[in-house]
């Protein structure tokens, strides 16, 4: 009998360090933990989430944690040390999760940050750890692949590709992500333009969806969180006739309004993308998906069913596949959405993770 059917487990998620959850600045994390709040209280778990001043979220319970946001990992470089500075955001959540860990069961952590692996033995309540990143810093491989040695199984990640990133792959779980799929509706008659849809930050490659907007000619529709104002503003100084339209960081209900109506989605990722959230968006809205064939992405879609997998950074390609996009059946892509990525299917894998993880702590 799984433990998560014998009662409901009283869960404490650790938000990343990053940004308040519901700025932008956490991407694709903001979006997961809170699509895994809905599902878990869906199931009847308590959800509260630990996570900066200024976090708002539809599902789970807030507790807002004072200080300073931490810098982005992917800015800095693969032997920079850790640092840790006064009045820190995450040395500030560690320390009330110290304090409250008796009241929960299970503890997620979705910073992709040393000091919430590092403390792990310290913490008398199990932590899973959902890890959000390739490998991007020796620091963080090292601690991670420390905590997967000492509490086996619980390390997870969305993809194969991901897991592969790292020297441990195989003592990684994959889980795989998943949305609520009545938030998306199918559109099998699209207007012409489009999509680009992500942190707008050099990591993303948007100069190459730009380029290829200016030598076909198609409108490029671009929607995403400004993490980068500077590398913005050269983008539009490089291409000042490029037909683009910034519409800026929508919430979710708005953006699929605009995805929907596209032919297709590009994603012209420079890192290797750990998953891509907006591609299950894109597929459950019936969007074909062109695709740098790197990282998560390259797991996602299927090429020549749900989209195009492209030369990493070959524009030459990717106007190819932007020429065959109508070779995709958009009825394809909702069909693969609804088979893998329902928030349904996801609650599961998810359920089974922290089954495994509970049942672990028992024997
Ligand atoms: N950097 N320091 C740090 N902590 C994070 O949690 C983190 C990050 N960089 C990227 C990242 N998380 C991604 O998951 C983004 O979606 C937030």
């Amino acid at each position: 009998m799984k433990i998560t059917q014998t009662k409901p487990l009283r869960l404490l998620f650790a938000s990343t360090p990053v940004g308040a959850i519901g700025s932008g600045i956490g991407g694709g994390v903001e979006f997961i933990l809170q699509n895994l709040a809905q599902e878990m209280i869906r199931r009847g778990h308590k959800v509260d989430i630990v996570a900066p001043q200024g976090s708002i979220t539809k599902f789970g319970h807030i507790i807002e944690i004072p200080g300073e946001l931490q810098t982005s990992m992917q800015l800095l470089n693969r032997d920079t040390p850790i640092s840790i500075i006064p009045n820190f955001v995450l040395t500030n959540m560690w320390e009330f999760i110290r304090e409250v860990q008796g009241n929960y069961d299970l503890i997620i952590n979705f910073a992709y940050d040393w000091l919430p692996f590092y403390l792990s033995p310290f913490i008398n309540t199990p932590i899973a750890h959902l890890v959000s990143v390739g490998s991007l810093s020796n620091v963080m491989d090292e601690i991670i692949e420390k905590t997967s040695i000492r509490f086996p199984g619980t390390i997870a990640v969305y993809t194969k590709a991901q897991a592969e990133t790292f020297s441990f792959a195989s003592r990684c779980r994959i889980v795989g992500n998943g949305i609520d799929l009545k938030d998306y509706q199918y559109c099998d008659q699209p207007d012409n333009y489009l999509v680009w849809v992500a942190r707008i930050s050099p990591e993303k490659g948007l100069e190459d969806a730009v380029e290829v907007a200016k030598n076909t000619g198609i409108p490029l529709k671009i929607m995403g969180f400004l993490q980068d104002k500077s590398y913005w503003d050269n983008i539009q100084k490089s291409y000042p006739d490029a037909p683009i339209e910034y519409l800026g960081f929508l919430p979710i209900r708005e953006m699929q309004l605009i995805l929907r109506r596209s032919r297709g989605y590009l994603m012209t990722h420079r890192w290797s993308e750990a998953f891509g959230m907006t591609t299950i968006q894109a597929l459950a809205c019936g969007v074909p998906i062109i695709t740098y064939n790197k990282g998560g992405p390259s797991e996602i879609v299927g090429h020549g069913q749900t989209g195009w997998l492209v030369e990493p950074d070959n524009l030459v390609e990717l106007e190819k596949a932007i020429k065959n996009l109508d070779k995709i059946a958009r009825s394809t892509c909702r069909q693969q959405a609804e088979a893998e990525y329902s928030i349904e299917a996801y609650g599961d894998r998810m359920e089974n993770w922290f089954d495994d993880i509970l049942a672990q702590m028992i024997s």
